[in-house]
């Protein structure tokens, strides 16, 4: 399921390159291209998904294969033990841009809680 004018779906295809990290029969990761921190990774599902208020109840297992790549990244970049975030905004009011959801992977420096 791809959106033909989805930015992230075009990522998963090949059609826009990206700086892929992690791949896997549901999702792929790849490098943020306006870093906000020494590692700033992008978790997607290969599965076009506009926002998280578009899961659906089958999408569970998709939605927790995100959380375990994070985890797998965290360990490869080396910061799992010091500390990361891994986040996903929802819609504009959150700082939604890219309408295919994506969990950032954020570490490598301290992070400020709340966030901005
Ligand atoms: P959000 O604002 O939560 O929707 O995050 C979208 C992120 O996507 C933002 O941090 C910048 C990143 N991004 C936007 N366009 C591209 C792109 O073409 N390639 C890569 N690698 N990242 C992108």
């Amino acid at each position: 399921m791809t959106e033909p004018d989805c930015l992230f779906c075009r990522i998963v295809s090949g059609d826009v390159p990206a700086d892929v990290v992690y791949e896997s029969d549901e999702a792929i990761a790849f490098r943020d291209i306006n870093p906000q921190a020494p590692t700033h990774v992008l978790v997607i599902p290969r599965k076009h998904i506009a926002t998280i208020n578009d899961l659906e109840d089958g999408d569970a297992g998709l939605v927790g294969s995100l959380y375990l790549a994070a985890k797998a990244i965290a360990a490869a970049e080396g910061i799992a033990d010091a500390g990361y975030r891994a986040v996903m905004n929802c819609n504009e009011g959150a700082g939604q841009s890219v309408f295919h959801i994506h969990l950032h992977v954020l570490g490598g420096r301290a992070l400020s809680w709340p966030p901005g």
